[in-house]
């Protein structure tokens, strides 16, 4: 056995330090967008953050997420950097340049509010409320930053509705079609597991403190298995690594489930009682062979027997799923044939077993009360026009003829400069000097660089909210505790101010945490940080399905009508360029949040016969190119990637980027089969030295 730490992911931090005598410590929680939610104890002097890390471990404190274990990230220990950035926005600003130069002047919120409300009054005056598009996210926010109060005000208004599709949409539909409302597996019965299956997830990086989880198991027993297109470092420490080509997870995944049937490895009885569409799923995976599913993923036939034998002998099997197997044009049968595999095995029932994906389960929350008092009816209302965030570029811009045009876009709690798709499009559509631009934001971002206002965001030290994971079954309260920096105002402080100049009553608009908490909670806030006991939630034998059409089936569903396609179905992704670009996450950075003091590595990862066969050497800039765009950048090269698979990292910053464009500019805003879910790892590129 190791020292305590050393199964920690690539970005796992040191272990808690004691605050040093007579600085003030405060508990908080992270609610940044990662799986974890830690529990945080951060040392606070005179009002002023100095430093973060994790709660100390103590297993009789019930408001201690037990996931955290005594450790947080680097970059969150680093947090207090972003909280008082050079970036850092202090104050209302007001455009003053070109659009796009950054160019500013300071104004005060009543000014700032004024112009914004005025701007929106006249746009729906003007081109109708369908014209003002409210791009909101915040998912590195709490419950009542993204949520709650803030989406109302559009919806009172009737505007345009960005529908969140840029992340686990597709995932999560899927899950829904499979198991309707059913919570995941409780990450902490992992060390249960006698196999564990990493699918399309990489924990190293995104999900740190998974890892010291898998190493229990596998002291324990376990046998633990990999599918990615890249060596990670979870994948080198797993007993069997399936370097699939990206996009061809349902051909692999229907192939172990036609070799399970050949085999006799289902699990007829529960099947019988626990599942429906069985017989139209195992129809179409007989169409995979391993060796065409072999021929189609890019790994050997013996692999594929091997994971079907393990996944049906090895009992309790825990398949962990992440967001990267999504992000293509298969990506919803993608996550529906994995889905089906622990069905298929029947491993389901007891700890350890199961599926893992989304955890995010609140069971305490109901907006039906907070909507009732602000908009006066507790069910949503008429419906409105729902833009796809993945093709926000093509909406501002005017290129799709079947987009009515925006003319006022307000950005709360998100960067879509740098993480939407089709960037140069989303650029283009953001310089439009007809377009108002709204973005309420704590540093100045590429996207805040298009402003006409940009109003100034607290961070979660400075305003108390509720975190929910989304990786584990915890709620925990965020606290303030700092100063604000600035004139920082909280997403539902905008909203209401926003209201109160649109004519709405103040009253009902007020946005005090305390208040709206109580009435989306009803007053029960939990206490505790568990929202679920480990213990007495394990699928299939204390929480069922519950399918929304049909509350009564409380079978998993394979094959089923209510999806686009019944059953799972591959389609060939036609290679328009030689290249697979994926953009995984970087240990540095939560999507871009954190990258003003760390940012992600720039650099294109290629394989070393990818960059041979093309005479480009590590270190050397290249050319890296599509229909869409062309960047310069420099080459890794990675013996850990699979020859025909590119990598550059998610979370970088166009003004970090010599042409000023990051991965995303090569990344097409296809949509996913399910959801209209992003395609980040369905880019096509080809990549060549610079001439000269
Ligand atoms: N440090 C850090 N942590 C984060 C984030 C971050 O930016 N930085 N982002 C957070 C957010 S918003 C999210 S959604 C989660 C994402 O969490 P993950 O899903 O773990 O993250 P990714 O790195 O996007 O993808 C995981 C793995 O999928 C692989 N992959 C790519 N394409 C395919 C494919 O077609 N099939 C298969 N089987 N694998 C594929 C990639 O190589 C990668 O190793 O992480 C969260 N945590
Ligand atoms: N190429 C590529 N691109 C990707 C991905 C990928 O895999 N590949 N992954 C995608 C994924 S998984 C995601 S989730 C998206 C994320 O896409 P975005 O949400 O656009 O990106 P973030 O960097 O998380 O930006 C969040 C911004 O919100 C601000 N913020 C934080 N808290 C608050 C608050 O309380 N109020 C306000 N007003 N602002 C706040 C932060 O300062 C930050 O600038 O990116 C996607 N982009
Ligand atoms: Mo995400």
């Amino acid at each position: 056995m190791g020292r305590p730490g050393d199964d920690r992911g690539a970005d796992g931090g040191d272990p808690v330090v004691t605050p040093a005598p007579g600085l003030r410590s405060a508990r908080t929680a992270c609610p940044l967008d990662c799986p974890d939610g830690c529990s945080l104890q951060v040392v606070v002097d005179d009002g002023r953050l100095i430093s973060v890390d994790a709660a100390p471990v103590d297993p009789t404190d019930e408001t201690v997420n037990p996931l955290t274990a005594g450790f947080i990230c680097k970059k969150v220990k680093g947090h207090a950097k972003r909280v008082y950035a050079p970036e850092r926005i202090t104050t209302p600003l007001v455009r003053t340049g070109p659009k796009g130069a950054a160019d500013f002047r300071e104004a005060s919120w009543d000014e700032a509010l004024d112009l914004v409300a005025a701007n929106v009054r006249s746009t729906i005056d003007q081109h109708g409320p369908a014209a003002v598009a409210p791009y909101l996210y915040t998912s590195s926010g709490g419950a009542l930053a993204s949520g709650a109060l803030v989406p109302l005000l559009w919806e009172a208004l009737g505007t345009a509705e960005v529908a969140d599709t840029i992340c686990a949409a597709t995932a999560g539909e899927a899950w829904d079609l499979t198991f309707g409302d059913m919570p995941a597996a409780h990450p902490l019965s992992l060390v249960d597991a006698r196999l564990v299956v990493l699918w399309g997830v990489n924990p190293a990086v995104s999900n740190t403190h998974l890892p010291p989880l898998v190493a229990e198991a596998k002291r324990r027993g376990a046998t633990v298995v990999v599918v990615d297109p890249r060596r990670t470092a979870t994948a080198k420490r797993a007993d069997l690594h399936l370097a699939v080509r990206p996009g061809t997870d349902v051909a692999l995944a229907m192939a172990l489930a036609a070799s399970m049937e050949a085999e006799g490895l289902l699990a007829t009885d529960f099947l019988a009682d626990h599942a429906s569409g069985v017989e139209e799923h195992l129809a179409a995976a007989r169409e995979w062979t391993p060796e065409r599913a072999a021929d189609v993923c890019g790994i050997p036939a013996e692999q594929i027997v091997e994971l079907a034998g393990l996944i049906g002998r090895s009992r309790p099997a825990l398949f962990r799923l992440g967001w990267g197997l999504e992000r293509n044009r298969n990506g919803g049968s993608a996550v529906r044939a994995v889905l089906a595999l622990p069905v298929l095995a029947g491993q389901f029932g007891e700890p350890g077993s199961g599926a893992l994906l989304s955890a995010s389960h609140a069971p305490f929350w109901d907006s039906a009360p907070l909507r009732a008092e602000v908009l006066g009816r507790a069910e949503p209302g008429p419906p409105r026009r729902v833009i796809n965030m993945n093709r926000i570029g093509q909406v501002l811009a005017g290129t799709d003829p079947a987009e009515a045009p925006v003319h006022l876009l307000f950005v709360q709690g998100a960067n879509p400069a740098a993480t939407a798709p089709n960037q140069a499009l989303v650029h283009r559509g953001l310089g439009r000097d007809d377009l108002f631009c709204v973005v309420h934001e704590q540093v100045m971002t590429d996207t805040a660089r298009f402003a006409d206002v940009v109003l100034p965001a607290t961070t979660h030290f400075e305003a108390d909210d509720l975190a929910i994971a989304y990786g584990t079954f915890v709620a925990q309260p965020v606290t303030a505790v700092i100063d604000r920096v600035g004139g920082s105002r909280t997403n539902a402080e905008v909203v209401a101010g926003l209201a109160t100049r649109l004519g709405f009553d103040p009253a009902v608009w007020d946005p005090d945490p305390a208040r709206v908490l109580g009435l989306v909670t009803r007053g029960g806030v939990p206490a505790a940080a568990s929202t679920l006991d480990p213990g007495a939630a394990v699928p299939f034998r204390d929480v069922w399905p519950v399918h929304a059409d049909d509350p009564d089936d409380r079978r998993a569903r394979l094959g089923t009508a209510a999806a686009p396609d019944p059953v799972a179905t591959h389609r060939e992704l036609a290679p328009t360029f030689p290249l697979t670009l994926i953009t995984p996450a970087s240990p540095r950075t939560i999507n871009t949040m954190l990258g003003e003091w760390n940012p992600v590595d720039g650099s294109v990862r290629v394989h070393p016969d990818d960059a041979a066969s093309r005479g480009v050497l590590d270190g050397q800039t290249v050319r890296v190119w599509n229909d869409l765009a062309e960047l310069e950048v420099t080459v890794t090269v990675d013996p850990d990637l699979r020859p025909g698979v590119v990598a550059m990292a998610k979370g970088a910053w166009c003004r970090d980027s010599a042409s000023g464009l990051t991965a995303n500019a090569l990344v097409p805003d296809t949509l996913s089969d399910l959801a209209g879910g992003a395609c980040f790892n369905d880019a096509r590129v080809e990549i060549a030295p610079l001439a000269g």
